[in-house]
């Protein structure tokens, strides 16, 4: 078998998604996700320039040869742009062979170890009581356990929460305008308020809810160990992104101080970036998604590598990994034996238009179907009515008007 074609298909149904379709000689095709939210049009350029050429006469069965060959041929190793575009590859060539194959792509990797995902979903508000409803909400979805993020006393607008502002889009974290959008941060105030967030839910809502919080990199060693600390009374599921993720050593401090779970890894695209966190054993879950870390390949060997060290897996899943990506994680989630947790936003309708899924939430546990494949279809006519629309993620500033950690 050979790859006779490989395009790259970019739609904006309510945000951007990149998509690769690979097609072989026998008219199988597979699917990849390539978004990278604010950034989708270089790892474009980087597939239709670089890779796409590539591949056309490969054996699409040589999934691991292939990632080695873009991997290590490249040279210029790594890197959120190349790891997209990797990945994208990957996931097409697994959906290829597991279609092939006649077999949904879960079955390829050893085959179910549950029934099914137990899911987090997002519960935001401005304050508590806004909070609590929205708590409420993802519960009455079905969801088992709520990650919880609320606005920040004295500050006007806070990444995940909305400022009760207009806004242009479904997206409230997102500006479509030349640039991006502006949050302001204030660290004293964060560390102040978050316990007194945890404790008002617990006292709504008892002490066996599974509940996760989301520091999106914002804070100092230091500090982070301070928050770690200040939370162990509410008995977190995890606690994620407590510091910038780039300074693996940084979370030393924060495991001496705290018994807190710690969760890490969104923005992370190699194994090597968590070799320290996992040889110390510095976190608790792996929160790479398979969109941004090269694929399904590398995504199996973090897992492992993970387990041999007791820790347990929690694949990013917000709404910017397309439905493609989110499939794929979902297959490696239900044969992983250290699954830990999904992350579950869900997609629009216009996006589930566009992007057909196998994939189910159904009684607070996800599935990824039994299509052969990874069960998902693109419908292009339905994606051509949605051009790209430049986007991007919002830029964070202290009072002072410094820039801050985002
Ligand atoms: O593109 C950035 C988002 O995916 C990210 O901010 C969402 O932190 C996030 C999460 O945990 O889902
Ligand atoms: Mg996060």
């Amino acid at each position: 078998m050979k790859i006779v074609d490989a395009r790259v298909i970019v739609t904006c149904p309510g945000r951007n998604f990149v998509t690769l379709k690979i097609t072989t000689d026998e008219g199988v095709t597979g699917l990849g996700d390539a978004t990278l939210n604010g950034r989708e049009q270089a790892v474009v350029a980087y597939l239709r320039e670089h890779v796409v050429p590539l591949l056309i006469g490969l054996d699409p069965h040589r999934i691991e040869d292939t990632w080695q060959y873009l991997y290590r041929g490249a040279y210029w190793r790594r890197g959120p742009v190349t790891m997209a575009a990797i990945a994208a590859v990957d996931v097409a060539l697994w959906d290829v062979k597991a279609k092939v194959a006649g077999l949904p792509l879960y079955q390829l990797l050893g085959g179910a170890s549950r029934e099914g995902l137990r899911t987090y979903g997002h519960a935001n508000g401005r304050d508590i009581p806004e909070l609590l409803d929205s708590v409420r909400a993802r519960l009455a979805e079905g969801h088992t356990s709520v990650r919880v993020q609320t606005g920040v006393p004295g500050l006007r607008r806070v990444y995940g929460v909305h400022s009760g502002d207009p806004v242009p889009s479904g997206d409230r974290s997102r500006s479509e305008d030349a640039r991006p959008l502006v949050e302001d941060w204030d660290t004293a105030a964060y560390l102040r308020h978050v316990p007194t967030v945890l404790e008002a839910v617990r006292a709504e809502f008892g002490p066996e809810l599974p509940l996760l919080h989301d520091v999106h990199h914002r804070l100092s060693p230091q500090q982070a160990a301070r928050l770690a600390k200040s939370v162990e009374p509410y008995d977190l599921f995890w606690l994620e992104d407590c510091t910038p993720a780039e300074n693996q050593a940084a979370l030393r401090l924060v495991r001496q101080h705290s018994t807190t779970p710690l969760a890490i890894g969104e923005v992370f695209n190699t194994i090597h970036d968590y070799k320290t966190l996992l040889d110390e054993q510095l976190v608790d879950f792996v929160r790479s998604a398979v969109t941004h870390f090269g694929g399904i390949t590398p995504m199996r060997k973090l897992f492992d590598y993970a387990a041999v060290n007791q820790v347990r897996t929690g694949i990013h899943g917000p709404e910017d990994i397309s439905p493609v990506g989110m499939a794929a994680g979902l297959h490696l989630d239900l044969a992983a034996h250290n699954f830990g947790i999904q992350e579950y936003s869900g997609h629009t309708d216009a996006t589930n238009a566009v992007f057909r899924h196998a994939y189910t939430f159904e009684g607070g546990y996800l599935h990824p179907g039994e299509a052969p494949g990874i069960g998902v279809e693109l419908d292009e006519e339905a994606a051509a009515a949605f051009p790209y629309r430049p986007g991007y993620l919002p830029v964070n500033r202290l009072v002072d008007g410094t820039v801050h950690d985002w």
